[in-house]
């Protein structure tokens, strides 16, 4: 992949949360994470998708020149394409065509590296790639004339269509059993009467580093990259009060994750609804820091979290004057909820975050006893 060069292309329908130049920025922050760069980007402006090309038909032909003329091997369009709209931008352009979710898939299969995160990533792949096929086979047919003739390649779609079935209930199966062995281990978890406290935010905003500050286990891996953490890792933090808590990072989220890799990694993500309380680490000096806020609340709430206590831990601090620090913390704690400013990188605010968080359970915990 590396060495490639893409062309960027967004709709900007009315009504949406984000504007295009943001898309556009973070679609070319996925693509760098795969080594491809940018060579240029398109924005139309429509009222609604168009349903066979997704953009205008003149706009696609300005789209081909434009590829042509920067020598671009890829279009990369930040909406999602029907089967149908990809092979039509593929027909017109002369060159491969890939969609958003489609990069976020190639990242999680760059990235996985435990046996599970792999079958994970592999099973929404092929779950990506059965409708495209079908679409293709579909149009070979109509290719090769009259109804009921069996058109040219047909069948070798068909086949590999059915290959790639067979995997996904393969992969199914295997899953199935690694999540048995997940409720164990959760259960026993459980039982030791630890609380499990989840870190819970998007991509890169510091969740890895702050488990590995505060677990001291710096075998755990932090970088500046998309998606580098894809598995659980749990570990074992004591508060001031003396008490322990398992303590969990897991993959993070971004705007509009893919629904098939939501759903290949639902036991993953489901480990976070388990949790007593979650830390919603946020990169505070973002630029987009209110929509990611919502991106993240959006995910918790779609996942089933949206219950469990929650604290925010206004991440990377120390890339912020102490005033701006302020003026974020107030404005959620204007929502009510508890915020802190920290720095995993500098170890600002990590007392006071362990303290609340010992508060947090201290309540939580009351109000179980009430209950019982
Ligand atoms: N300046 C600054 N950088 C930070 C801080 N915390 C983390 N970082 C950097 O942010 C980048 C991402 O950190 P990670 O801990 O890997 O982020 P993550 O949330 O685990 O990311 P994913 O696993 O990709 O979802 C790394 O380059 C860190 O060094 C902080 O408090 N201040
Ligand atoms: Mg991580």
């Amino acid at each position: 992949m590396k060495g490639r060069r893409a062309v960027l292309a967004a709709l900007d329908l009315p009504g949406r949360p984000f504007s295009p130049s943001t898309l556009l920025e973070e679609l070319e922050l996925l693509l760098g994470n795969l080594g491809i760069r940018s060579a240029g980007s398109i924005v139309q402006k429509r009222a609604k998708p168009d349903p066979a090309l997704l953009f205008g038909k003149g706009k696609v032909e300005e789209m081909a020149l434009f590829c042509k003329s920067l020598e671009a091997d890829l279009l990369v369009c930040n909406d999602t394409l029907t089967p149908g709209q990809k092979n039509n931008l593929k027909k017109e352009t002369g060159i491969e065509v890939w969609d958003r979710p489609f990069v976020i898939m190639k990242i999680f299969e760059l990235r996985a590296r435990s046996s599970e995160a792999r079958m994970q990533v592999e099973m929404a792949l092929c779950r990506y790639e059965i409708p495209h096929l079908k679409g293709l086979g579909e149009q070979m047919s109509r290719l090769g004339g009259g109804i009921g003739t069996r058109g040219p390649g047909e069948t070798e779609f068909e086949r590999h269509r059915r290959k790639l079935e067979r995997r996904v209930r393969d992969i199914d199966k295997k899953l199935e059993l690694l999540k048995k062995k997940r409720i164990l281990q959760r259960d026993r978890r459980k039982k030791m009467n630890f609380p499990v406290v989840s870190l819970v935010g998007y991509t890169n905003s510091g969740k890895s580093s702050l488990l590995r500050v505060l677990s001291g286990d710096s075998t755990l891996v932090a970088e500046d990259r998309l998606f580098s953490t894809l598995d659980t890792f749990i570990r074992k933090v004591s508060l001031p009060s003396g008490r322990d808590i398992m303590l969990s990072d897991t993959v993070g989220f971004i705007r509009d994750l893919p629904p098939g890799l939501v759903a290949a990694f639902r036991t993953t993500l489901e480990e976070i609804v388990s949790s007593d309380v979650l830390v919603f680490v946020l990169d505070a000096a973002a630029p987009d820091f209110a929509e990611v806020l919502e991106v993240v609340e959006k995910t918790v709430e779609e996942i089933g979290g949206g219950e469990i206590p929650r604290l925010f831990a206004l991440n990377k601090c120390d890339l912020l004057e102490e005033e701006e620090s302020r003026a974020i913390e107030d404005r959620i704690r204007e929502e009510g909820e508890a915020a802190i400013s920290i720095s995993a990188l500098t170890g600002t605010g990590l007392p006071e975050l362990l303290k609340t968080l010992d508060a947090f359970i201290q309540k939580s915990n009351s109000i179980q006893e009430e209950g019982n």
